[in-house]
């Protein structure tokens, strides 16, 4: 069994105080990642084991209690046969997108760990180089916001709508095999020695219940009943629906700042709660204004059973002395914590 600070919090233990780390940790915010990251285009930088390792050990310097991998959630369709390019100001775009029940079935439901071995280099590698210092943090995006990139509506909830419903026999096939991918892909990294896992269903907190339900829980449940080995974090940015979250079989539910965590902690008792500093603030305000809304933040959690995180990712604006004050001011909250 893992003893590491964040797995013992994400299993409920008692812990020493909350751990702390943030998603899209490494990326455009950083200087020193955005130095390595010129000249090669995302998927050959993240597809480059040295690079990727690089990148995703490059928060250790900031003292964060995890390292998450460095790839992106479109990886796992890349891998099903499904290229991708990233298009600077929109995003991650298919060369072909998805179209019909044909283009769906070609995609690969589940691929050979040689279509993503990348990632499972990296893996190995970046544990290397941890020497069980640090817990690996893998992930994988949900079906739904998976599916949006592999339609190229991405964001756009009406264009993705748009399409669900013209052609639900082929939007069906799309998220099923998806969901299937994605139960293969996270088993064979934990087989690997993943140390925990977060389903990323960014986009999903837009939907309407009927279409939350259907489109997006539903393959929560599924996936964490059939990837179960680790600790499951589920991520839904600023989800409106938080029972069924809380209802989806993750171990951890990450909170955005619409939800009040200490309200949660008591709700769901045996759960264990993510979050929720502003990450706004990390972009816009001063350390001293970040220290002091991580204390609160601290403050709410309780010390126990709680991940110190922010509601959504570092955005490319986050300055590198707001994510600093974070991170310290979780530690300097050590002791403070009551069980
Ligand atoms: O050129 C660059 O470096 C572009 C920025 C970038 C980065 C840093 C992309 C393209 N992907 C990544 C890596 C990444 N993506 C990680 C690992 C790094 C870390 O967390 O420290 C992770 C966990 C992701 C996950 C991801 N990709 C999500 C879910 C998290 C979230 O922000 O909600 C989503 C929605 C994506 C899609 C994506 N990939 C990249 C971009 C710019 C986007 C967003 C596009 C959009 O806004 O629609």
């Amino acid at each position: 069994m893992s003893s590491h600070l964040l797995i013992r919090a994400a299993r409920g233990e008692v812990v020493e105080r909350p751990p702390v780390w943030a998603m899209r940790q490494a990326g455009r915010w950083d200087p020193e990642f955005n130095r390595w990251r010129q000249g090669k285009s995302f998927y050959e930088f993240s597809e480059d084991v040295e690079l990727a390792a690089r990148a995703s050990l490059s928060p250790r310097r900031f003292g964060v209690d995890a390292i998450i991998l460095f790839y992106d959630i479109t990886s796992l369709p890349v891998a099903m046969g499904l290229p991708f390019t990233l298009r600077p100001h929109v995003g991650p775009w298919p060369d072909q997108p998805i179209r019909s029940l044909d283009d769906v079935r070609r995609l690969s439901p589940r691929p050979e760990p040689t279509r993503f071995r990348h990632i499972l280099d990296l893996l190995r590698r970046v544990k290397d180089e941890l020497q069980e210092d640090l817990p690996v943090i893998v992930f994988a995006g949900a079906p739904f916001t998976v599916a949006s990139y592999c339609l190229g509506t991405g964001k756009d909830l009406e264009e993705t709508r748009r399409f669900a419903e013209s052609q639900p026999q082929t939007w069906d096939a799309l998220l099923h095999r998806l969901s299937e991918a994605t139960v293969h892909f996270l088993n064979v990294l934990i087989r690997e020695g993943a140390d925990i896992y977060q389903l990323f269903d960014s986009w999903a907190g837009a939907l309407r219940f009927d279409e939350y339900e259907r489109w997006s829980a539903s393959y929560h449940r599924r996936i964490f009943a059939e990837v179960a080995e680790v600790p499951r974090i589920l991520f839904v940015k600023e989800c409106p629906y938080l029972e069924v979250m809380c209802q989806s079989g993750a171990d951890v539910v990450s909170l955005g700042t619409r939800h009040d965590l200490a309200a949660a902690r008591r709700e769901f008792p045996h759960l264990v709660f993510q979050g929720n500093v502003d990450q706004e603030l990390l972009r816009c305000g001063t350390p001293e204004q970040v220290a002091e809304a991580t204390r609160r933040c601290v403050q709410a959690g309780g010390g126990q059973r709680h991940i110190v995180n922010l509601n959504h990712g570092c955005d490319p604006g986050t300055r590198v002395e707001n994510f600093e004050a974070f991170v310290r001011a979780v530690k300097e909250c050590r002791g403070s914590g009551s069980v």
